[in-house]
Order: C-alpha cells, then structure tokens, then sequence
C-alpha cells in the first residue's frame, strides 16, 4: 500500500472497535457494500456496451418505469446481503415489500439501488443510496422494524457513479469520502471529515415546478434570483442535474442547498424523495458533515416513518440556508 494511502478497510478499522462484534459486523457490511457498488459502477461504465439502458416493460411500486440498470443494480444488492449473514432484511426502492433474509443478521439494509436513473440513457451521474439500521434480535424483521426514524441509523452513505466512482459514508462518526483506484480495486480515502459550509451561494432546485410551490419556498427562491439587489447580501448560482445523489455530492464538497419541496403539482404525494431511502440516509450523511435535512417544518432525522415508501418533502444542506428555509415556514403557517 503505497505511503499516505488509507483504503477503506484501513479506515473502518481505526473506526469501529474490533471488540465489539456489531462494530466487525458493520465493517464487514460496508465492505461488501463496497464491493456490490464496484460491480454497478463497472455496468454504469459500460452503459451501451453493456446491453444495460433502456427501460423494462415493467413498473416499480412508485409506478415508475424501470430501467435495465434499475433493475440490474437492485439484483446486485439483493444477492450480496441475500448471501450473507449480517443482512436480515432489505428494503429497495424497486421492491413493492421488504424482503427477508433466511440467514438472518443484526441489520436491516434499505436502499435505492440506483438513484437518478432517468439520467442514465444521457450519460449523467447516477448513483445508490443506502441505510442500515438495527435488526430486531432473535426474530424475523416485521414491517415495523424497518419504520425507524432516520436519527436511529447505525450507517448511511452512497455511491456516486461520475467521472471517478467514489463512495460517501458515515458511521456516525463524520462523513468521508473514497474514490475507487480502479487499477487496485480499492476505494481510497480522499475525502476525510467533509464538512459543508454553513453558508452557500448555490441552490439546487427544479424550478419548472415553481408555480406548485408553497409560498415559503417561492420566497426563499425569490431573494436568491433577486441577489443582492433585494434582501440578501450576494448573488447566487443555479445547479439542477436531477440525481439526487450527484446534486447532494456537489453539496457535501462545496456547499449549497438542495431543495424537492412538498408542491401542489400531485396532492396524492407529499413530495417526490421517499424518506426511508433517499431522505433519511442523505441527511444523515449531511448532518454529520454539519449541514442540516429538513422538510421545511421539522428534521428528517426526526420523523416517525409511516411506510416503506412513504415520501416527504426535502431541503438540505448548508445549515444557515436550510435554517432560513425553515423560518420562512414558520412565519408563513404563523399567520395562516
Ligand atoms: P429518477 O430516479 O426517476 O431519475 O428520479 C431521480 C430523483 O428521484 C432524484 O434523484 C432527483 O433529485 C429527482 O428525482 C429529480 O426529479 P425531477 O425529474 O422532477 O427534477
């Protein structure tokens, strides 16, 4: 191992207590995460070569159409924890139910096996969110045990699958990056303790959907296309690649606020990122690099799961902006 160069086993190793069987277990888990998310990136990289874009005929339980890919990446995920011991149930995006594993295991792992897929045919990044919580002990996990709210993950991170594949994660113990050295196959610490600025310049949003916002987000857009010709003191910058997991990367590295409010635009959905898979284990990641995940009007790490699906509105980042986000809630539902 080349002088200065921590791979990602190194790092888990000066994380966890080797004491502790549920610190070996984790360690192992992100591991074999690790290895799973090698094998995506190398169909990600090979794209039409691969015979891997395009949609299916089918459906997932979002009613959204599946791509090869979504479909490819999910299956991945399913045989790697499916064939081990520390996995007792998975939870997908692309999984209309949870998924039991017979082996059993001290965790449960729920995840979007391919974030931002509709970017995939177009050669944008994509990538995969994942969570890992406690798994009852001593008994099979029933839906309920996967309804944990996000402030009880035990790990959460993602890949992201751009010009290098790196993967982002947290113990809990601060976030840090690795990008994967494809000539070794090791994922390199090179990222130690992201923080995110607490003030930024940049939003992400889809504006397309601006005339469905809630009149608290209207404003806050507003005084950020207004600059510094009206309240706020700066300019800003616009960013919207619409994959989650490349929108909140550029977060973590440079700062900036991510935002896919609740709108009227589907009444039936209480925004569009589902919070078992997507929310909660972005914002983990977030807030232990000192940002903050919000709906708007409370934490995401707070919230009291009500489905596996469920989804809820999501606006996180840089502290400061996500904090003024929230005020504009409160002085709107104060006087309405
Ligand atoms: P896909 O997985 O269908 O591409 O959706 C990606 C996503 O869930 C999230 O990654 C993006 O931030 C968001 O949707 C983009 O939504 P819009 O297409 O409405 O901008």
């Amino acid at each position: 191992m080349e002088a200065g160069r921590t791979r990602l086993s190194d790092h888990l190793s000066q994380q966890l207590d080797a004491d502790q069987s549920i610190h070996r277990d984790l360690g192992k888990l992100i591991l074999d995460i690790a290895t799973a998310v090698q094998e995506i990136a190398i169909l990600t990289s090979q794209g039409a070569l691969a015979g891997v874009l395009g949609n299916l005929a089918s459906q997932n339980v979002q009613g959204e159409t599946q791509k090869k890919l979504d479909v490819l990446s999910d299956e991945i995920l399913i045989q790697t924890f499916r064939s081990g011991n520390l996995v007792a149930g998975i939870a997908s995006e692309e999984n209309d139910e949870p998924i039991a594993n017979k082996n059993g295991g001290p965790f449960l792992c729920l995840f979007d096996p391919l974030d931002g897929s509709s970017n995939i045919d177009v050669n944008v990044s994509v990538g995969t969110i994942f969570s890992i919580q406690h798994a009852p002990k001593d008994r099979s996990p029933q839906l309920a045990d996967y309804l944990q709210p996000g402030r009880k993950q035990i790990a959460a991170g993602y890949a992201v699958y751009g010009p290098s594949t790196m993967l982002v994660l947290s113990i809990g113990r601060g976030t840090h990056g690795f990008t994967l050295d494809a000539s070794s196959g090791e994922f390199i610490l090179t990222h130690p303790n992201i923080q995110i600025p607490a003030d930024t310049s940049e939003f992400a949003i889809n504006a397309s959907n601006e005339r469905f916002w809630e009149a608290p987000v209207a404003r806050y857009i507003s005084e950020c296309k207004k600059g510094k010709t009206d309240v706020r003191s700066r300019d800003f910058n616009m960013r919207w690649i619409a994959s989650m997991v490349a929108d909140v990367h550029r977060i973590l590295m440079r700062g900036g606020i991510f935002m896919y409010p609740k709108d009227t635009k589907d009444l039936s959905k209480p925004g569009r990122l589902r919070l078992m898979y997507e929310a909660n284990p972005m914002s983990f990641v977030v807030e232990q690099a000192g940002g903050l995940g919000s709906t708007g009007r409370q934490r995401i790490l707070d919230l009291k799961p009500e489905s596996i699906h469920q989804r809820v509105p999501v606006v996180l980042g840089s502290r400061n902006e996500v904090e003024r986000v929230e005020q504009y809630h409160r002085e709107h539902d104060s006087t309405n």
